[in-house]
């Protein structure tokens, strides 16, 4: 009888154990790859997880083809200059100053190229700055020198503070994340509108996730607004893009995008970590 309560004891004490280690918010979200941070030697961007950050990258690709072709013509006129119009191959240039087609011709042409070029750019950039409805709603509050979360929603905050070298196996990071890991990341789900609320407490920083295309100004006594839709799961890497003082590199960005499921178990238990207030049905994610 002694035996099998001894039993009894110890595998009540091995759950309770168990149940202990996963309440922490952040031990729900291991196994999750790293899509969105440097490489190093890189130069272009990284892979696009949302539709905005792929619109960016399209017409910056469109842009680059009349930055190339009109440096190509630029640099051609120049040498044709310089060999045909040198003083010894025309010693006695033309007296002429006004050549009106010549002159009609190099306005227009600009003005057509920006007008071509503004009527793709516009609506990406409204497209950014108009807010769909939103599932989720996060206000990020840059401080010197780290960045605070709030979901208003659920009424719970935290604090995301830089891991040090030596932390980052203890929360899942690998080495070359140093300098972009957090001990609090911000969690999303995948696939869900996400308005996003930023604001600075002190001076002016900046929130930016470069794969998710998003980059605002975080600035004292004003709440800008910014969205995204992340469509893949995974660890998302981005930097305070504000010079805000002398440890500005280090108040990097971590948002992990899970699973509409998982966000719902993380939310629960973020809410009892952070003693947010206890959330009825979210039935907007359930649908
Ligand atoms: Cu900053």
């Amino acid at each position: 009888m002694t035996l099998i309560k001894n039993i009894s004891r110890v595998v009540f004490l091995l759950i309770a154990t168990t149940l202990a280690t996963i309440t922490s918010a952040e031990d729900l979200l291991g196994g999750l790859n790293s899509l969105g941070k440097p490489t190093p030697g890189g130069t272009s961007f990284q892979p696009p997880a949302t539709d905005l950050a792929r619109d960016i990258q399209w017409l910056d690709n469109m842009l680059l083809i009349f930055v190339i072709a009109t440096s190509v013509f630029v640099v051609i006129l120049l040498g044709i200059v310089a060999v045909k119009f040198n003083r010894h191959s025309n010693p006695s240039p033309a007296r002429f100053t006004h050549h009106s087609a010549l002159e009609v011709t190099w306005t227009v042409v600009p003005v057509l190229i920006l007008i071509v070029i503004g009527s793709f750019s516009l609506p990406i950039l409204f497209n950014q700055l108009e807010i769909p409805d939103s599932e989720v709603t996060i206000k990020a509050t840059g401080n010197q020198w780290y960045w605070s979360y709030e979901y208003p929603e659920h009424k719970f905050s935290f604090d995301a503070f830089m891991l040090e070298r030596e932390e980052l196996a203890e929360y899942g990071y690998k080495p070359d994340e140093y300098l972009l890991a957090t001990d609090y990341p911000v969690v999303v789900p995948v696939g869900t509108n996400v308005r996003m609320q930023i604001a600075g407490a002190d001076v002016i920083h900046a929130w930016k996730i470069p794969a998710f295309g998003v980059h605002m100004d975080a600035v004292p006594g004003r709440l800008n607004e910014t969205w995204f839709n992340a469509d893949k799961e995974g660890v998302f890497f981005g930097q305070c893009s504000e010079l805000c003082g002398k440890n500005h590199s280090y108040m990097p960005i971590v948002v992990k995008v899970v699973s509409k499921e998982l966000y719902e178990i993380w939310l629960d238990s973020a809410i009892t970590e952070f003693a947010g207030e206890p959330r009825k049905i979210d039935l907007a994610l359930n649908k």
